[in-house]
């Protein structure tokens, strides 16, 4: 498992690892993880011609045995060597209610990994008050700094895109705070230190460490502090420019939920040409005062698409979801676009539940 919280680049790791793994002759089943349905995710990753499974609808913890079914599938079919999966990046208390269940009931056929959490170096230097900045409230720095409390290994991502200093600032404060887990400083976009991370995660088995000492209240609290809007819309209009469009669509949405003070965990949009060949606007935005990203761009114009928007943000699901649909509209109306909505939902995540909760005997 890669976890880590929202945004921190499990998805781009995971597809680093399956592909280095596929290098050496390995095969790979994906599995991703969701409180609903319709993932960026999940298509980023098929589209790079994985095998993929999605988990919806909960977390693995709450929903062990679709987990447990999906390797199965995965099994089935695609054969893979190894599994790599990816939490919800809210979730926490991994190893109690999925490493060890797993290695308890299939320890015969299959070995766990070290867990990793990744990290993104600005969110982690504000959780840690190494630096200041706009964060999330008490509880949900509660759940993550729970993630951090039960990792093996911390893989400090996002190291092209920060300086020095403030990496070796915050290797610092992560082992005074968390001396259990082993350090990793890496970019899952350009490739550096990856290959370190990788081979101890394909070598190593997880350990049977102490217990994570956690009060589901709080989690549970943290975690519904979060709201989570999945959209997909239906974008038309005369020739226009899908990447100007969902840029202006980020960039409203961080605009209103800025006023509101609130912060963006994870904004995530695609808009794929309807009938189109695999071209991809792909738009991330990690903080209400980041920048969004297109990490994939259109080639040119185009008159029909479909947008698909996961937005996560510590917020009211309700006022998130209107934020969206007059940032769409806003938008859609500087290229005299018409915007219809096929499928929108927004919720908090319900209080976690694991099927198992186990401790190292
Ligand atoms: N600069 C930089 N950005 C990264 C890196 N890894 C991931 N990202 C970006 O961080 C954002 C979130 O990444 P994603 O893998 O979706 O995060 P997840 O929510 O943890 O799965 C995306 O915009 C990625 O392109 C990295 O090593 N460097
Ligand atoms: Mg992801």
């Amino acid at each position: 498992m890669v976890g880590g919280f929202l945004g921190a680049g499990k998805t781009t790791a995971i597809l680093r690892l399956a592909e280095s793994l596929d290098r050496q002759g390995r095969r790979v089943g994906l599995i991703t993880n969701d409180q609903s349905v319709g993932l960026v995710d999940t298509a980023m990753l098929a589209a790079h011609g994985f095998p993929v499974e999605e988990i919806t609808g909960g977390c693995f913890c709450c929903r062990f045995n679709s987990l447990v079914d999906a390797a199965g599938r995965l099994a089935a079919g695609a054969r893979p060597d190894v599994f790599i999966a990816e939490p919800v990046g809210s979730c926490t208390d991994l190893r109690a209610s999925v490493s060890y269940p797993l290695r308890r009931m299939y320890g015969d056929s299959y070995a766990i990994a070290p867990l990793s959490v990744v990290v993104d170096p600005v969110r982690a230097l504000r959780a840690l008050d190494v630096e200041p900045g706009r964060s999330f409230t008490a509880k949900v720095l509660y759940v993550y700094r729970k993630q951090l409390e039960e990792a093996s290994i911390i893989a400090i991502n996002k190291i092209d895109a920060i300086e020095p200093a403030r990496i070796a600032a915050l290797t610092t404060a992560l082992r005074r705070e968390y001396p259990q887990a082993r350090l990793f400083e890496v970019s899952a976009r350009t490739g550096q230190g990856l290959d370190a991370w990788f081979d101890v995660l394909t070598r190593e088995e997880a350990t049977a460490d102490a217990d994570l000492d956690i009060d589901y209240a709080t989690y549970g609290e943290g975690e519904a502090l979060l709201g989570w809007v999945n959209a997909t819309m239906r974008v038309a209009g005369a020739d226009f420019d899908g990447n100007a469009f969902v840029r202006g669509v980020a960039i409203r949405i961080a605009r209103a939920l800025g006023d509101a003070g609130i912060e963006i965990a994870h904004l995530k949009m695609t808009l794929a040409p309807a009938g189109g060949d695999g071209d991809l606007a792909v738009l991330n935005q990690v903080r209400t005062e980041h920048a969004a990203e297109l990490s994939h761009t259109l080639d040119g114009e185009i008159s029909r698409g479909e947008l698909i928007v996961n937005l996560r943000a510590e917020g009211d699901p309700a006022r998130l979801a209107a934020a969206l649909e007059d940032a769409v509209l806003e938008a859609g109306d500087t290229q005299s676009l018409v915007v219809t909505t096929v499928h929108q939902e927004h919720f908090r995540p319900g209080r976690p539940q694991p099927t198992h909760r186990l401790t190292p005997v």
